[in-house]
């Protein structure tokens, strides 16, 4: 009895926590809303950086608008509840028990399902083009991964044109700017992975597997590269930059390998 009096006490008029509860709520959704629109401009990554850019940066925007919009709506659904379904002053300890409302079932199982079918097909509409092999490439880059740096070869300029980092010194990858690469990735012991934050790839180094990767850097600068895959004791050592140069330069550096064997 005692905590029912208390309980009273504490609920104010119920038509009058509906009108502030609604108010709450209209206020709150498009602050939400456009607080989630503003942040969509990269979200981590800018623009045009590479060919994988041009693909990635819309469904990774994408996705977080839908998770925004499924975000405000549950949280909507979570608050209607507590603010229009409040214990009524002479109400009975429990409210009424829903069990089996077969619409409202379906509704909450139709719906994730198109979310996540939604998503999917964009995703693999994505990656289709992304993971593409063609045979427009310009040039070929191996990158093969190593217990715990990496060698870049550049076949172009000779079977010998290896460069081989350390932890304690990072290789550099020098890549051509607006041309189309074609990265051959593979390892020489555990699984890697080949990743550039900046560019939005990543693909394995696998042992025993070849894979292949093509897109094109399109801004001059360096970025930094690492390895996304815990491959040992010194993964967090596994560095380097990726260097995009112009064409001329590329083919400059492709001269040192030759000069050097020669
Ligand atoms: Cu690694």
């Amino acid at each position: 009895m005692q905590r029912k009096r208390v309980l009273r006490s504490i609920l104010t008029p119920m038509s009058l926590t509906k009108l502030k509860g609604l108010r709450t709520l209209l206020l709150l959704a498009p602050v939400l809303v456009l607080t989630g629109c503003s942040k969509v401009s990269g979200l981590g990554y800018e623009e045009g950086l590479s060919s994988v850019n041009d693909q990635s940066l819309s469904l990774w925007q994408g996705a977080w608008i839908t998770a925004g919009v499924v975000g405000v709506i549950t949280l909507i659904l979570i608050l209607w509840p507590a603010v229009f379904h409040r214990g009524k002053k002479d109400g009975p300890e429990f409210p009424k028990q829903t069990q089996y409302n077969v619409p409202i079932e379906i509704v909450y199982t139709v719906i994730p399902f198109i979310i996540v079918a939604v998503l999917f097909y964009y995703t693999a509409k994505k990656e289709t083009v992304i993971s593409a092999h063609t045979d427009t490439y310009k040039h070929e880059i191996t990158v093969e991964g190593i217990q715990w740096s990496w060698q870049f070869g550049y076949p172009e300029a000779g079977a010998d044109a290896l460069v081989t980092g350390t932890p304690a010194q990072p290789p550099v990858l020098y890549v051509p700017m607006g041309e189309k690469v074609r990265y051959t990735i593979t390892s020489n012991d555990v699984v890697h992975g080949f990743w550039i934050p900046a560019f939005m790839i990543q693909m394995q180094n696998l042992p025993g597997v070849t894979n292949h990767l093509e897109f094109t850097a399109n801004k001059l600068g360096d970025f930094p590269g690492r390895c996304n895959i815990l491959c040992g004791r010194n993964h967090s050592q596994m560095l380097f930059t990726v260097r995009v140069v112009t064409p001329d330069q590329y083919k400059a550096y492709l001269e040192t390998f030759k000069g050097s064997a020669a």
